[in-house]
């Protein structure tokens, strides 16, 4: 077999090896691995001259060191393996291998068999993400191939990191976050709907039952037979596995360590009873839609949520029916040189319209009675 020079003399130095070593009825093994021949040096003066031949002059020289070392060892009677375990045999096998010969086996196979999985994988990529399998294996999660953008959702952990970096905006020149009443329509659309900047509105649950009905039981009761499986469930730092598990809180924990939740409404039944006690906010744009989706969060006192940044596709409103919660808004970081952070706290009456995919917010519950939220986003 035709080798460079260069790796030829690097992959027979690398594989003398006493890999099985019998001399005097054990052999001693030349392996010359890069031709795939194992020759005995022990069998005879004229198999050892042809594998002497064929190797270079520094794999010679090794393998008659090592050859000289068997042969002194198997007058004085030392079993080779034996020998094989010496200090001085060891280093003679480093020398060979950090040539780097033995290495080179190993990674060509470890990228041969990275490619051959990359193309398996693209090639059952091919035959599987065809419209009917991408159709069933929608539909098997609820979904519609018409319906959904993406076959697999990007996952909580990924959407700071890949989220598109800000103008800033948003938050340039904004260090307060403003309070206001009796707001148009057209002024808040003009000023607050879309610009990214924060507001508090204070008189925005006019006419709304909501805030004397809404209670841990009252919710409780609602969603007494309506488990919500495929709802969003945010359990923060509670062990809580989702909403059933949840309201099945006993007294004792409920009045014990803190505990924070939050969650979307997918149950139209539910919905229909929430909107019994709440209309659309006023101040929404008029041609803005306000998504059918509530959003609700309920916690105890201390605790709230942690610091992260959304991806919801929208500016959202909430609505603070029970206790105070404290906003911590925070620029995106790329902004942080130019931008403020701010922070907020909602009494009860309060809505705060915010837009969470562009401002990393946190909340913390300030009050000593539970907090009790409800919310929507609008377009
Ligand atoms: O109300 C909270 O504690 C957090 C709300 C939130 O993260 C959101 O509306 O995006
Ligand atoms: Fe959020």
């Amino acid at each position: 077999m035709a080798l460079r020079p260069n790796l030829r003399f690097g992959r027979r130095i690398a594989e003398i090896s006493v890999a099985r070593s019998v001399f005097g009825g054990e052999l001693l093994q030349v392996a010359a691995r890069g031709t795939r021949r194992h020759e005995p040096i022990s069998s005879g003066a004229s198999a050892r001259a042809n594998s002497m031949q064929q190797l270079s002059p520094l794999a010679s020289e090794l393998a008659t060191r090592l050859r000289r070392l068997l042969a002194k060892c198997e007058k004085a009677g030392v079993a080779p393996a034996a020998v094989a375990s010496l200090p001085a045999a060891r280093k003679l096998r480093a020398a060979a291998s950090s040539r780097g010969g033995c290495k080179w086996p190993p990674l060509r196979a470890t990228c041969v068999a990275g490619a051959i999985l990359i193309c398996c994988v693209g090639w059952f990529s091919g035959l599987l993400l065809t419209p009917a399998v991408v159709s069933t294996y929608l539909s098997w999660w609820g979904g519609s191939i018409q319906d959904e953008k993406c076959l697999l959702a990007n996952p909580d952990w990924l959407q700071d990191s890949t989220r598109p970096p800000e103008d800033c905006s948003i938050c340039a020149g904004v260090d307060t976050v403003d309070r206001v009443s009796q707001i148009s329509p057209q002024l808040f659309e003009q000023k607050y709907a879309y610009s990214g900047r924060p507001v508090v509105i204070e008189d925005a649950m006019r006419n709304w039952t909501a805030p004397s009905i809404f209670s841990l039981d009252f919710l409780r009761s609602l969603y007494r037979d309506s488990p919500q499986p495929n709802c969003q469930f945010f359990p923060y730092k509670t062990e809580f596995r989702g909403l059933a598990d949840f309201f099945n809180m006993s007294e004792e924990r409920a009045t014990g360590k803190p505990w924070y939740v939050g969650w979307s409404n997918c149950d139209d039944r539910v919905s229909r009873q929430l909107r019994q006690y709440y209309s659309r906010p006023y101040f929404l744009p008029e041609n803005s839609e306000n998504k059918q989706m509530d959003w609700i969060f309920i916690g105890s006192p201390g605790y709230g949520a942690h610091m992260h940044v959304d991806n919801v596709g929208s500016v959202s409103w909430q609505a603070q029916l029970k206790g105070k919660k404290l906003w911590v808004l925070q620029p995106p970081p790329e902004c942080l040189y130019r931008c403020s952070i701010m922070q907020t706290t909602l009494e009860p009456g309060d809505i705060i319209v915010l837009d969470t995919d562009r401002w990393y917010h946190s909340t913390l519950i300030v009050s000593d009675d539970i907090s009790i939220t409800i919310g929507a986003e609008f377009d």
